[in-house]
């Protein structure tokens, strides 16, 4: 079997050899009609008959593996897709590390794996039923193409992790199969399983700031996920950071061209101050400290799906080899960590502080210090942007002590610079650092639809380019009436 090319013959493109392995085949292609039916029921309103530009994966190898056309977003292509797999992997770290990557579940790790690999699918539906009413305010068709384009690979990225389940899992496998298409982002009886996807995408800043936070947790979750010694996972998630990237890229982009745009219209009103809020948004841009405010809340929403700072379950998922730190095989250490220790921010006796902490007891909050820099390269050049503009005023993340749900900071309220603040104090200000109702109500007003093909909403530049060069003018979408 050539694993690059796609085989595209039967019902689910795929590269693991579908055709001869009819038990997983039957499996999938009996999930297949459930899946269809959540993502007509779940997935983006109003937008089903259209023709949407789209890229479908036709490949694995890294120079050329999509393919870019019209296609109706039901008709979508969703396949099953595996990097290539390197002879001779070895497990590259904990108690395993050295030995031959497993091929197939080991039966002591389990629970363990199938844990993991449903955490990872349930976040995935989770995205696109948030998403499911944005089209309706889309500000551009290159917004709208881009929108489906993350939603269709979220869909297939909740392939990837139903195929290793009914692959590797059995019965079990097939139950959790089925439960992903029944948990519901926000339901109060069924949540999804991780707190930020139960919270609401409401309009384009929020995506843009989802995409740019909360997928960057899916990127550095896949990185670690990838180092796996389950080599099945470490395959199918290396193939997923590429379409990752483009994710991020549509939040990092997303946001700059909204800055981009409410900076040139202050520039043109002569309006230096970027603090006079009312003025600002009489131009129909959105003013900077509400920017800053949404980056808070997203930051601070995603620093909870890292887990707790100290973690037993993060310890037992390394030291058993099934998910390693970010970029594990670049790391030079003796990549078992059973004497290290490492710097965790703890709260001890009502103060914030650095607390040194067994290595491998530390691995969530490892993997969220390399998210942090990872996240603060875009916020640079989103403050390029202003300073370029001459305008005062700097995108700062906040102190991950900030408005936190899970770990240390829990029970405790802090400002943006990481002071404790009394319930009180937090009361009155908590409108200063997060999204007040007035200024939900100011977004909402601007959340206009703009569907002319080369046209903008007023509150967003356009790109620099267009998707796989296309023009300026072109149609990424040929919006069917519903
Ligand atoms: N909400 O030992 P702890 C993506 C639970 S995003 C609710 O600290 P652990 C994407 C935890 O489950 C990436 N509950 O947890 C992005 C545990 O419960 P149990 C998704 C939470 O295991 C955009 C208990 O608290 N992938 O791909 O060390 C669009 C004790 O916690 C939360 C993954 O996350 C929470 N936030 O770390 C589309 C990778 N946090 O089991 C897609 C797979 C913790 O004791 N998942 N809990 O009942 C993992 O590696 C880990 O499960 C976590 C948690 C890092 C999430």
């Amino acid at each position: 079997m050539n694993i690059v090319q796609v085989d595209y013959d039967g019902l689910i493109p795929n590269n693991v050899g579908l055709g001869e392995d009819v038990r997983v085949k039957h499996a999938l292609e009996k999930w297949h009609p459930g899946y269809i039916n959540w993502w007509k029921d779940m997935g983006p309103e109003g937008f089903q008959e259209s023709l949407v530009y789209l890229r479908t994966a036709i490949s694995v190898d890294p120079k050329g593996w999509a393919k870019f056309d019209y296609v109706r977003m039901p008709e979508y292509r969703w396949g099953v897709l595996l990097a290539p797999q390197h002879e001779g992997r070895k497990i590259p770290f904990g108690m395993h590390k050295g030995e031959a990557a497993w091929q197939e579940v080991p039966g002591e790790y389990r629970a363990m794996l199938r844990r993991l690999v449903v955490i990872q699918g349930d976040t995935e539906p989770a995205s696109v039923e948030q998403q499911r009413y944005l089209g309706k305010t889309a500000p551009s068709l290159y917004d709208l193409r881009n929108l489906f384009q993350v939603n269709v690979e979220e869909g297939r990225h909740l392939w990837a992790m139903v195929y290793l389940l009914q692959k590797y899992f059995g019965t079990d496998g097939r139950e959790e199969a089925e439960a992903l298409l029944q948990r519901r982002s926000g339901d109060p009886d069924t949540p999804r399983m991780l707190g930020a996807f139960n919270e609401k995408t409401p309009d384009w800043l929020s995506f843009f700031m989802f995409t740019y936070f909360t997928d960057r947790d899916g990127k550095m979750q896949l990185e670690a996920l990838a180092q796996s010694g389950f080599d099945p996972l470490s395959r199918t998630c290396r193939f997923m950071l590429t379409e990752e990237a483009h994710h991020m890229f549509v939040g990092e982009t997303g946001v700059t061209r909204i800055i981009q745009r409410t900076c040139e219209a202050m520039k043109e009103a002569g309006i230096s101050d970027p603090n006079e809020i009312d003025k600002v948004r009489k131009l129909g841009v959105i003013d900077l400290p509400t920017i800053q405010k949404k980056a808070n809340m997203h930051f601070s929403l995603t620093l909870d799906l890292f887990g707790n700072e100290i973690s037993t379950n993060a310890a037992n998922a390394f030291h058993s080899g099934l998910k390693g730190r970010y970029r594990e095989d670049r790391l030079k250490d003796d990549h078992q960590l059973e004497g290290g220790t490492y710097p965790v921010l703890r709260l001890i006796d009502g103060k914030i502080q650095n607390e040194d902490s067994p290595a491998l007891s530390a691995l969530n909050m490892r993997l969220r210090d390399d998210y942090v820099v990872d996240c603060n390269v875009g916020v640079g050049r989103w403050n390029k942007v202003i300073a370029e503009h001459g305008i005062p005023f700097e995108i700062k993340l906040p102190h991950v002590a900030f408005h936190r749900h899970i770990g240390e900071f829990t029970n405790i309220k802090a400002d943006v610079g990481g002071n404790v603040l009394s319930d009180a104090e937090w009361a009155k200000r908590r409108g200063e650092f997060l999204p007040s109702d007035g200024d939900k109500d100011f977004i909402e007003s601007l959340m206009q639809p703009q569907m002319e093909p080369g046209k903008f909403a007023s509150w967003i530049a356009p790109p620099r380019v267009g998707i796989d060069n296309k023009p300026g003018d072109f149609e990424y979408v040929k919006i069917a009436d519903a």
